[in-house]
């Protein structure tokens, strides 16, 4: 029942993307690859960073902090970042390459108070998106990863799938990483040790 295979396209969207508020190096140059991948695949399902302005996870909410800077919030440490991806501005919009013919479009840090790195659940650990959900109703138990950032959403979704029971895939080559103080090989080895297969 839960073997079918599900592609999850991480925030390719324009404020991730060369020229954007929150560029990730050669962000752009991975959407021809995964458009192509898109065939192979049960389900596809796209998740797209929502952030309303004002934005807990954004450093211009938080008088003299600037970006890169972390935070200790509520839930435990939180990284400021420059304003990005918010609701309605072409900063949010898909990259303008990339197929957005998937099956499913899901949002996630839409709560002012709360970032949600990860598809499955906020920065909180607790707080759910609704996509276990959903995958589990359409029967899909594989999952392969690809987007932005490797070291921020693509990496927390995937150790959240890992630990949820899905069977995880990475493809590292439908990736970009912002790597900033480590978070490259803090990610990787967090993935190792979940169990994600990165390829
Ligand atoms: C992301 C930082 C802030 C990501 C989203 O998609 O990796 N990173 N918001
Ligand atoms: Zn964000």
């Amino acid at each position: 029942m839960a073997d079918l295979s599900a592609l999850l396209v991480i925030d390719v969207q324009s404020d991730f993307c060369p020229g954007g508020a929150l560029a990730v190096a050669g962000g752009d140059g991975i959407v021809s690859g995964i458009n192509a991948l898109m065939e192979g695949f049960d389900a596809v399902i796209l998740s797209q960073d929502w952030h309303p302005a004002g934005h807990s996870s954004f450093a211009s909410s938080h008088p003299g902090k600037a970006p890169l800077e972390v935070i200790e919030m509520p839930y435990g440490p939180q990284v400021l970042w420059p304003d990005h991806c918010i609701q309605g501005t072409p900063g949010a919009d898909f990259h303008k390459g990339l197929r957005t013919d998937g099956d499913l479009i899901l949002r996630k840090g839409f709560n002012k108070g709360l970032d949600s790195y990860s598809a499955f659940f906020e920065n909180d650990h607790e707080t759910p998106t609704g996509l276990e959900g959903y995958l589990r109703s359409r029967g899909i138990g594989r999952l392969t990863l690809v987007g932005l950032a490797l070291d921020f959403c693509v990496a927390w979704s995937a150790v959240d799938g890992a630990r949820l029971g899905f069977a995880v895939e990475v493809r590292r080559d439908l990736c970009r990483a912002i790597d900033a103080a480590g978070s490259l090989a803090a990610a990787e080895a967090r993935m190792a040790e979940a169990g994600v297969r990165v390829v």
